[in-house]
């Protein structure tokens, strides 16, 4: 996936993402990577608390990074955006 071999592509994520149950967008794409050998960097969306008014910061960071407040979301090194898990699903099984 990465252009850049020396480059990961970035997955935004909600708090609790990798616990969740097994059907959450965010866990399956995280597991998706990671089945398929795709290295990543993982940047948390709005930590802090489960309940969304409750959490630090918001997810103004993540619409400057993305250009929106989709989570899961996955920027690849050159710049692509793919803001929804099927997206991110079917990119990832391109790549296999
Ligand atoms: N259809 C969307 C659903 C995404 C979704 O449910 N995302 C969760 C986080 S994994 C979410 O935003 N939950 C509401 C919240 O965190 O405020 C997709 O598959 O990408």
């Amino acid at each position: 996936m990465p252009t850049d071999p020396q480059a990961s592509p970035t997955l935004h994520v909600r708090h609790g993402d990798d616990g969740a149950v097994r059907f959450r967008s965010c866990r399956r794409v995280q597991e998706a990577l990671r089945a398929a050998g795709i290295p990543f960097e993982k940047v948390i969306a709005g930590h802090g608390h489960p309940t969304a008014f409750l959490r630090r910061g918001s997810r103004e960071e993540l619409r400057t990074a993305t250009g929106d407040t989709r989570l899961p979301t996955l920027v690849l090194p050159h710049g692509t955006v793919h803001g929804d898990s099927r997206a991110i699903l079917d990119r990832v099984a391109r790549q296999r």
